[in-house]
């Protein structure tokens, strides 16, 4: 752009507002329906200074807000958004203690703004604030056993929640592009294997009930409105930022606390239950992705192979020179009231149309999390 003699035009792809302190080094020019700004900026403006110079860039770069930035899927998918130059801002909600572990690392590249995913004026106002040109909804109470101990709470983030952050957009910015987490968990007791955008949902925990209401007010904004509104259905995926609560970090951890003589056994709840697991960072991508299309849609992300827990805890511990059948105990009390036997994703479309596909197996996978697990209590 720096090229040009009087003036510089720069088409920038998304369809943010220009920041206030901004206007005046440039005129904005609106092109297309969506993600597409002509700004034309003044080249002597342009070498004023380098605070001129950042505030330029800052206002040309794509603006993406993340709630649930402080979870795994948020800070990978902050990682991802930060290198492809974007500027991102992290929606968080008020604790006593910080609970920044995951996205310390970027912090000092990362916006954070305070909201709660039960507080509609706290998201029409983080909207107002940010403008971003994509918002992706990380956010929820994302941990099945709990949702039975509080399905009401669990309805009210992980339903609810989604319907404020759509009437949000509404109010402040129709263009603005949205992501909603949906999960493999709204097909519950599976009506056909491997499961496709089109298998009909049968959610058997509060949980999946809540997302299957969160996946359908997305299409409905979508049908209603006009919203750029696209919804992604993605099959269990971890990380070693995963909780510990949830099976595969349970298991990483246990064989790195066993492995390192702070633990004996291992109590675990269904051992035959299966999941499509992959890895978070690769999913991520996938819902970048979806959000760059011409149309908005809805797409399964899975690997489809499904493998059983016991599965995972054999390969899990083969890894650190153990074997499963001494440490793993089964304990009913861990078994839920109504269990999702077994799922398995076709992610055709996604392949198809976003060109996307997971990089990490399986095996690489129990590796990389019991790796990272001994690393951690070793140090
Ligand atoms: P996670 O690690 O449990 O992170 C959840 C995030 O939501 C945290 O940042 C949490 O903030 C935030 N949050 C919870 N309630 C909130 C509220 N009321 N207001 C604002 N923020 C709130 O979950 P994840 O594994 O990254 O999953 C990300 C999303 O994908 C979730 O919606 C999950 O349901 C969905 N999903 C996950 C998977 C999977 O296998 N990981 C599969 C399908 C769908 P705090 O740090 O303050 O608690
Ligand atoms: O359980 C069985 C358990 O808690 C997986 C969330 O990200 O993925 C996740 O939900 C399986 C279940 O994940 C233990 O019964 C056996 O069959 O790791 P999980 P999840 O319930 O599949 C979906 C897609 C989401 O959307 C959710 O947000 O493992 N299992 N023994 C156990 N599970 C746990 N947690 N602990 C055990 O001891």
């Amino acid at each position: 752009m720096v090229h040009m003699d009087a003036t510089a035009l720069i088409t920038v792809f998304f369809n943010a507002e220009i920041a206030e302190d901004a206007r005046p080094l440039c005129s904005l020019r609106w092109r297309g329906r969506y993600h597409r700004r002509h700004i034309r900026v003044r080249r002597s403006s342009l070498d004023k200074s380098n605070a001129d110079r950042h505030r330029l860039k800052r206002l040309t770069m794509p603006r993406a807000l993340i709630t649930g930035v402080t979870g795994q899927d948020g800070s990978y998918l902050a990682e991802l958004l930060l290198e492809k130059g974007y500027d991102v801002t992290g929606l968080v909600r008020r604790a006593s203690t910080e609970n920044f572990a995951r996205i310390e690392h970027l912090r000092d590249r990362l916006t954070l703004v305070q909201a709660d995913l039960l507080d509609q004026l706290s998201l029409i106002d983080a909207l107002e604030r940010t403008q971003p040109d994509e918002l992706y909804n990380l956010a929820a109470m994302s941990f099945v056993p709990s949702s039975w101990q509080q399905p009401v709470l669990t309805a009210e983030f992980d339903a609810i929640g989604v319907t404020r952050l759509l009437e949000a957009i509404r109010l402040v910015n129709r263009r603005i592009r949205f992501y909603q987490a949906s999960s493999s968990e709204m097909f519950g007791q599976v009506r056909e294997v491997p499961q496709t955008e089109a298998t009909p949902f049968h959610p058997r925990s509060p949980y999946g009930v809540a997302k299957v209401y969160g996946h359908f007010i997305t299409v409905n904004y979508r049908e209603s409105y006009g919203l750029f509104a696209c919804s992604g259905i993605l099959f269990n995926h971890e990380s070693p930022r995963r909780g510990r609560e949830f099976v595969t970090r349970k298991i990483s951890d246990g064989v790195a606390r066993i492995k390192h003589g702070r633990a004996r056994a291992l109590a675990l709840g269904n051992l035959d239950a299966q999941r499509d697991w992959g890895f978070a960072g690769d999913y991520v991508q996938a819902m970048w992705h979806m959000l760059q299309q011409t149309e908005p849609g809805d797409y399964v992300i899975a690997t489809g192979e499904a493998h059983s827990v016991r599965e995972f805890a054999e390969l899990a511990f083969a890894r650190a020179g153990l074997d499963c059948r001494e440490f793993v105990r089964e304990d009913p009390a861990l078994r839920r009231p109504a269990e999702v036997d077994h799922l398995i994703g076709n992610s055709t479309k996604a392949r198809t149309v976003l060109g996307w596909r997971p990089a990490v197996t399986f095996p690489q996978l129990v590796d990389m999390m019991v790796d990272a697990d001994l690393a951690a209590l070793g140090r």
